[in-house]
């Protein structure tokens, strides 16, 4: 019998994926769930013939040095800027995420946050439970409308696709974005624009759907928030280095955007209390792909992306 190939998860998985993983692999789970150390990441390196990483793992250059005994690297997750892949590729490494199946519970999650922030739900939820909710009045914790408003999108992939359909189908919205390709079938009306700052000016609601690191660091960034409508409001749940906090917590400071909704931060889970301690943001633990059935679907991509590896087939989402 062929042995099974050894298999690291660097976190613990829904109850039916790590079952399967099982019967498929020679499994090692992180049984205490903390996040591994660098130290640890190195030691999986060297021992398993597949690590199953999440964004909690920081993967750089240094520690993905040649002499490994991993051929690959399942991500959990679409986004994999985590992982130096320049150093990953030089490595030898295959890289694979689970792109499509988290899409619908992502972009859910960025209208969860729209609406939430247009509508002062977490102001008015604070208020309740603290027992200072005094009564209905007319001009009680007034939102802003959503119906009828443009959303500005940055990233027209498959989340930000999904995140204009809710737009335009549920809230007879325009919609208006930006991506570095062309998109020629967004799957709503939708003009593309051609500059990140069109969009953020034309925009009632910006919500950010590209990738993190390289280039779009900081793509948010103090210029850029000064393009916005003063009564915008910026949504992320993309990753959090794509906007620069500080210049986002002084363009609230200075009233020149309305408000933000964030799920996503740049030194997770620290979040600075700038954030925390104002009003007009609504602030989630990075929770878009947080549905049961989207992390066991997550799970089986990976396992998918396994299976195909050590049957000697292409993986159906390589990154590299
Ligand atoms: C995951 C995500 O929860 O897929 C992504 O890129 O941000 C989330 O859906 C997280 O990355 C798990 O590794």
């Amino acid at each position: 019998m062929m042995t099974k190939p050894k298999v690291i998860v660097t976190r613990r998985w829904p109850r039916e994926v790590e079952a399967r993983l099982a019967d498929m692999f020679d499994v090692t789970l992180n049984e205490a769930d903390r996040p591994y150390g660098q130290q640890e990441l190195r030691e999986a390196l060297r021992q398993a013939d597949a690590v199953l990483p999440t964004v909690t793992d920081k993967l750089g250059a240094d520690i993905l040095a040649a002499g490994m005994r991993t051929k690959i690297l399942g991500n959990f997750g679409v986004g994999f800027n985590h992982i130096d892949i320049p150093a990953a590729r030089s490595a030898g490494l295959v890289v694979t995420n689970t792109p499509a199946v988290l899409t619908d519970a992502t972009a859910d999650l960025a209208m969860t946050l729209l609406l939430m922030c247009a509508r002062r739900a977490g102001e008015g939820e604070r208020e309740l439970r603290s027992g200072a909710w005094s009564g209905w009045r007319p001009t009680h914790l007034c939102g802003t409308q959503v119906t009828g408003k443009t959303i500005g999108i940055i990233g027209m992939g498959r989340i930000g696709q999904a995140m204009a359909r809710r737009c335009h189908f549920g809230f007879g919205m325009d919609v208006v974005f930006f991506d570095s390709y062309p998109v020629a079938n967004p799957g709503v009306p939708a003009r593309q624009l051609a500059t990140v700052e069109e969009v953020l000016a034309a925009a009632d609601f910006v919500s950010l759907h590209c990738p993190g690191g390289g280039e779009n660091h900081n793509l948010i960034n103090q210029q850029r928030l000064a393009c916005m409508k003063s009564t915008a409001i910026l949504i992320n749940t993309a990753r959090g280095d794509v906007v620069d906090e500080e210049a986002l917590v002084q363009a609230l400071d200075k009233g020149l955007i309305k408000g933000a909704g964030l799920d996503v931060f740049k030194s997770e889970p620290v979040v600075p209390s700038t954030l925390t301690d104002r009003q007009d943001v609504v602030l989630l633990p990075h929770l878009g792909s947080a549905t049961s059935e989207t992390r066991i679907a997550m799970g089986m991509r990976v396992i998918d992306n396994l299976s195909a590896f050590f049957e000697g087939r292409t993986p159906p989402d390589m990154v590299t």
